[in-house]
């Protein structure tokens, strides 16, 4: 059994429904339990910055996949949920983005899977909901929180929870 730390984000369509449909599918179709889910987060447009809002949020889950079956997993709920990598371009919108950005300490560097996820350090948009459930987590050498205080977070806001007034 291991722990994932897994990124979620979007700017097309009812995001946060999309986010809540994917965490129940995700759980189902990779076996996973859900051990802490931070808040949603509004976050500007990072890499193409003409575009929507995002919004991001951060999951940890156990799970008794192995990473790249893990890493499939998440590719599989993309696609459910309408997400289309032909159409789509580098750093562009889409309805669901889901990165693996820890799985247990794990270090690996295969063409396809980069653990921990190697732009996790750089972006505030990961690191902001990340830090909310798992501050003192080690991304290589780095701890979440202290990534996150070297970096701008101008213009993040956590969104209240739904049904929440
Ligand atoms: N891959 C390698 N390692 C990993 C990993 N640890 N987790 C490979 C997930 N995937 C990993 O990903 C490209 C390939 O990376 C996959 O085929 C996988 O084998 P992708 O999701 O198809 O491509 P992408 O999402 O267009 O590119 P990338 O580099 O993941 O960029 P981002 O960061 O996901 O860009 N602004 C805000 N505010 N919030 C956002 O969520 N997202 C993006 C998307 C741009 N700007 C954003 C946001
Ligand atoms: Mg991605």
């Amino acid at each position: 059994m291991a722990i994932a730390y897994i990124a979620l984000g979007g700017n097309v369509g009812d995001v946060r429904e999309t986010f809540r449909q994917a965490i129940a599918a995700l759980c189902a179709q990779a076996r996973a339990g859900l051990l802490a889910r931070s808040s949603d987060y509004r976050t500007p447009p990072w890499g193409d910055t003409a575009q929507a809002d995002f919004i991001n949020a951060c999951i940890a889950v156990t799970t008794e996949l192995a990473p790249h079956a893990l890493l499939a997993a998440l590719q599989t709920v993309e696609r459910r949920f309408g997400r289309d990598r032909a159409r789509e371009h580098r750093y562009g919108p889409r309805t669901l983005d889901l990165d693996l950005i820890a799985y247990d300490d794990m270090r690996l560097d295969t063409p396809d899977l980069t653990l921990p996820h190697p732009g996790a350090l750089a972006r505030a948009f990961v690191l902001v909901p990340l830090a909310e459930i798992a501050p003192g987590l080690m991304l290589g050498d780095t701890r979440v929180d202290a990534a996150l205080a070297r970096l701008p977070t101008t213009g993040i806001s956590r969104l209240p929870d739904p049904g929440a007034d």
